[in-house]
């Protein structure tokens, strides 16, 4: 299986450490996306959408993040990715979330405080600042009460939800989250980056 990838992408990041922990080799290939690469023909081939990560296990294609974690998991038997059905859409239920809620107000952070600052785009929006810490703030009550009293997100071991949520924790520091109300989300994260699949998946931390 090839993984199209970026090193800086947490949308990757998720992607590397399942694989790291299930021990699947994946055949990587950089998409150079400050060059542009994402936009070439011969990406959009294999992603229309112009966005990392994507899949190529023979001639099948397959794009969206959380969709490859499921497809990698799903090569061998693993608590990641358990067989029971229930589970499984417990485990599919937070990955939605992380891409419909959890990303955007973390996403506006990461892009005001650090994306912003490589590109030359200017200073922070304050407007915007304001914007992501609110949508972030609601992201992270809910995230932060669900795991009181959990080890991780779903059931009593580590699994693909762990992973998808994690992702966009990477870049907390940089991003300037407001994490300080939210202990058990980051005991919860401590937990995740302490993993050695975790740590041999992160991106070289900006300075
Ligand atoms: N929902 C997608 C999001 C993918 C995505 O936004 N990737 C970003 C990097 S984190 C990207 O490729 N951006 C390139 C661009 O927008 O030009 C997923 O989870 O795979």
């Amino acid at each position: 299986m090839k993984l199209y990838y970026h090193p800086n992408s947490p949308n990757c990041v998720d992607v590397l450490a399942t694989a790291n922990q299930l021990g699947i080799a994946l055949d990587i290939e950089l998409v150079d996306l400050m060059k542009g690469a994402q936009r070439q023909l011969e990406y959009l081939n294999i992603n229309a959408n112009g966005r990392v990560p994507a899949l190529v296990d023979g001639d099948f294609k397959l794009s969206e993040s959380n969709a490859i974690m499921q497809y990698i998991a799903s090569q061998k038997a693993n608590s990641l990715w358990p067989d029971d059905l229930r589970a499984r859409a417990d485990i599919t239920r937070w990955q939605f979330w992380q891409a419909s809620q959890w990303n955007r107000g973390a996403g506006m952070l990461v892009w005001e405080n650090l994306i912003k600052k490589f590109l030359n785009l200017g200073a922070p929006d304050p407007a915007k600042i304001k914007e992501g810490t609110e949508l972030f703030n609601a992201s992270a009550a809910v995230l932060d009460s669900h795991l009181q009293g959990r080890k991780f997100i779903v059931g009593d071991n580590l699994t693909l939800a762990d992973f998808s949520v994690a992702a966009m924790l990477v870049y907390a520091g940089p991003g300037r989250y407001p994490l300080e109300n939210y202990s058990n989300i980051r005991a919860w994260y401590a937990r995740i980056a302490a993993l050695d699949a975790w740590k041999k998946a992160l991106p070289p931390m900006p300075s």
